[in-house]
């Protein structure tokens, strides 16, 4: 099964994600995003698929298990908590992440969700502050796409 989303907000931030997933096993994201200020910028999987007023219509991060925020390595995490993508100095972010919460088929699959590229860098829910457990203080949203069913 494979899913695609193309990013875009109100600013120069640009970029494209390809999703894969085998059998029941991690899905790999794979992708490069432009435009961006050099350093982490917090990654996640939002839970609508809705940009009517922008980025900020796709909701909170997808978190069909009711957890707090975490880092992706961490037992404690929202299903679309994928931590942060780091950009060159040029302002690139290319990436290749596995991950083993994602879905791209079943109850909790992320298809017509919103994947979200923020400001800032997620502390991973170590701020030691209430927003960091519900949003790892990733700040605003530069871009964003609704994640697609994509051809084989
Ligand atoms: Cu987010
Ligand atoms: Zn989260």
């Amino acid at each position: 099964m494979k899913a695609i989303c193309v990013l875009k907000g109100s600013g120069p931030v640009t970029g494209t994600v390809h999703f894969e997933q085998t059998e029941d096993g991690p899905v790999t994201v794979k992708g490069s995003i432009t435009g961006l200020d050099p350093g982490k910028h917090g990654f996640h999987v939002h839970a609508f698929g809705d940009n009517t007023n922008g980025c900020i219509s796709a909701g909170p991060h997808y978190n069909p298990f009711s957890k707090n925020h975490g880092g992706p390595e961490a037992e404690e995490r929202h299903v679309g908590d994928l931590g942060n993508v780091e950009a060159d100095e040029n302002g690139v972010a290319s990436f290749e992440i596995k991950d083993k919460m994602l879905h791209l088929s079943g109850q909790t699959s992320i298809i017509g969700r919103t994947l979200v590229i923020h400001e800032k860098e997620d502390d991973l829910g170590k701020g030691g502050d209430d927003e960091s457990l519900r949003t790892g203080n990733a700040g605003g949203r530069l871009a964003c796409g609704v994640i697609g069913i994509c051809k084989e």
